[in-house]
């Protein structure tokens, strides 16, 4: 249920302050050391982060969809990475649970989920399943009442700091496709499961991908997550909510830095005047706030049309497709209007630009989200 709106408003100013205060002093530091400080995650915890999309009766704070993305936009007024701490807990780690768990799996975990006591990772990618994800090659084969799992997941968020992986694997070798994926709440404490090291990456410091490597772990037949076979479909739903979600923290990404390039151009003068006067300036700041808030009216309106329960993919696809495309877009100009400074990392312009290049990529390629939004609209025959 909707929260009311006073307190939807002390939520979203609640954050607002989190970020201006407590993550912004420190976003820099966080890329130089590549982690985020412990007692700032305790802060995130307090403030209910770990637990925004989880159930109140599971002890998280039950946003609706549209609540969830205006709290997006906020986080992502600084880095993104900070999110990241959060993300996996509040979308792609938890949502197969909330959405497929049957009651006896969700008193078990959701309550340490929501509380951030236990990070969650999402086990899909795979070294030859990337985009084509319903190739999923990690094996699960029945035996009694457990499954038996082997194979290496890649790319995985969180995956050092998880305690708990949804993961998809494959349970009948004889269907290629996703219709003989299921998936698995496997605890990381299971026999058999380890984590590479973090990857090197191109931006969002702070936050972690790593592999993931199953050999021999044995699961209980209790923690298949729906129905066998169901799992690629369980997959595509928690990637549609993911893809509102990121959407959002692309949408708040664009406000800063077009918040960024007002006050740049508004006190650096060139020619004997403030940049801003400029209207070549003003014609690059005008286009940036434009496509931000095309964006955000997109992304919303998405979100409220999966809380009012319609079906969304098309418009999760569109929604990510655009506002990643244009945070992009907004990023880049920033560079450009902020010039030499926009490339010398003092200015934080530079690690923004990096950071934002993964939204195109990750929950689904740029390119991925058009064949998803042209068969759908081709489904709905306009
Ligand atoms: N919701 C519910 N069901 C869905 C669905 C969705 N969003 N998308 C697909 N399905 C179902 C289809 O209806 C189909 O069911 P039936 O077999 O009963 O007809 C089944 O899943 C297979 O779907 P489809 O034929 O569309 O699968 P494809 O292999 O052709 O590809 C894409 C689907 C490419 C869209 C999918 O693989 C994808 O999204 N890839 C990107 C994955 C991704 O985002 N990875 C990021 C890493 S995770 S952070």
């Amino acid at each position: 249920m909707a929260l009311d709106p006073e307190t939807r408003d002390q939520l979203i100013d609640g954050v607002r302050r989190f970020v201006a205060e407590r993550l912004r002093p420190i976003e820099a530091q966080v890329a130089e050391n590549d982690a985020i400080p412990d007692h700032i995650v305790g802060e995130m915890r307090e403030l209910g982060l770990f637990g925004l999309s989880i159930p109140e009766e599971y002890g998280g704070l039950g946003l609706t969809m549209e609540e969830e993305c205006l709290v997006g936009i906020e986080l992502g007024r600084t880095s993104p990475a900070f999110r990241s701490a959060f993300g996996t807990n509040v979308g792609i780690g938890s949502q197969g649970l909330v959405m497929f768990g049957n009651d006896a799996q969700k008193a078990k975990w959701l309550p340490g989920i929501a509380s951030g006591e236990i990070v969650t990772s999402f086990a899909l990618t795979e070294p030859e399943a990337g985009s084509d994800s319903a190739a999923v090659q990690t094996r699960a084969r029945r035996d009694g009442d457990v499954y038996v799992l082997d194979g290496a997941k890649r790319y995985i968020t969180n995956a050092n700091k998880a305690g708990l992986f949804t993961v998809m694997a494959r349970t009948n070798p004889d269907i290629k496709g996703g219709g003989g994926v299921s998936a698995f709440l496997v605890p990381r404490d299971l026999p058999g499961l380890s984590v590479g090291k973090p990857e090197k990456k191109m931006g969002q410091q702070g936050a972690h991908i790593c592999d993931v490597i199953f050999e021999g772990v044995r699961v209980p037949a209790e923690n298949r997550l729906g129905a066998e076979g169901e799992g690629f479909k369980v997959a595509m739903q928690v990637l549609d909510r993911g893809r509102l979600h990121i959407a959002g923290v692309c949408v708040g990404v664009a406000e800063r830095l077009i918040a960024d390039c007002v006050a740049y151009a508004s006190e650096r003068k060139q020619f004997g005047q403030a940049l801003a006067n400029f209207q070549l300036i003003q014609a690059m700041i005008a286009d940036s706030k434009t496509e931000s808030l095309a964006a955000k009216a997109l992304v919303l309106d998405s979100a409220r049309k999966r809380d009012a329960g319609e079906g969304v993919t098309l418009e999760a696809a569109a929604s990510k497709l655009f506002a990643s495309e244009m945070v992009g877009r907004v990023a880049d100009r920033a560079v450009q209007i902020f010039g030499g400074a926009g490339y010398v990392a003092d200015y934080g312009i530079e690690r923004l630009y990096r950071d934002v290049r993964i939204f195109r990529i990750y929950e689904g390629t740029s390119q991925i989200q058009q064949l998803v939004i042209a068969r759908e609209t081709m489904k709905r025959g306009g």
